[in-house]
């Protein structure tokens, strides 16, 4: 019997090595239960460039630190949490989309998972110069002209009090700037700021600390310069 490999989502598959739950009863009232689902397991991207690669702007060891500790923690976490809860959906986006009914564990980590695997692709090394084609056109509809959106971005970031995210993101075919507390994500239903994100910023001090210390500013300044334009083109509808 092979080992079927689909991708990447199963890469990290712990279905195998993970006991049953004792009670895998099945829903109340099922006259025949079914066999229950593989549970949904969230795979962690790899980063697609070296921790030093980012450098100036973001250095190797926040990098290194960020991704094989924050980031795989909240990875590790939503997935035990997933099964602790037996929470049974179809896919990643039907979670996210109903975190709230879950405990605040899976909001925390979920979001953490999701969103750090969108952080990591939407910077390059050296980044991708400045944004063209339907991007920036959206952006100079949406905005005025790039340096407007780069202040309201930037501001989005910098006003966020404590730890959460900046966001750039597609609503109704419009695109809309905000900002989210700790790890929600605009996809979610819990969120109080919605839209399918194109671009997001890191605003938590992990991020930028050991460079930067409390200058939350001069991280964000220096960020622009690894943004890769050229991902948030494909995310774009
Ligand atoms: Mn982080």
């Amino acid at each position: 019997m092979g080992t079927f490999l689909a991708g990447p989502i199963l890469a990290a598959s712990a279905g195998c090595s993970t006991p049953e739950p004792a009670d895998s009863g099945g829903a109340e009232g099922s006259p025949e239960p079914m066999p229950p689902a593989a549970p949904l397991v969230l795979a962690q991207v790899a980063l697609p460039y070296a921790y030093n690669a980012l450098e100036p702007s973001i250095d190797a060891q926040t990098m290194e630190i960020h991704y094989t500790k924050h980031h795989t923690g909240y990875v590790k976490k939503a997935n035990a949490a997933i099964l602790e809860e037996g929470i049974n959906v179809k896919d990643e986006a039907e979670l996210v989309a109903n975190v709230g009914k879950y405990s605040t564990g899976i909001r925390n980590n979920v979001g953490g998972a999701v969103n750090h695997n969108l952080f990591w692709e939407v910077m390059a090394p050296g980044g991708t110069g400045m944004p063209d084609g339907k991007v920036l056109d959206a952006i100079n509809a949406g905005f005025g002209d790039f340096e407007m959106f780069k202040t309201a971005f930037t501001e989005a970031g910098m006003k966020r009090f404590g730890s959460g995210w900046a966001w750039l993101v597609e609503q109704d075919g419009k695109l809309a700037i905000g900002s989210t507390a700790n790890q929600d994500n605009p996809l979610m239903d819990v969120s109080d700021f919605k839209g399918k994100p194109l671009l997001a910023l890191d605003v938590w001090e992990h991020a930028y600390y050991l460079k930067y210390q409390n200058k939350r500013n001069e991280y964000v300044e220096n960020w622009w310069k690894v943004v890769n334009w050229a991902n948030v083109a494909k995310r774009m509808g």
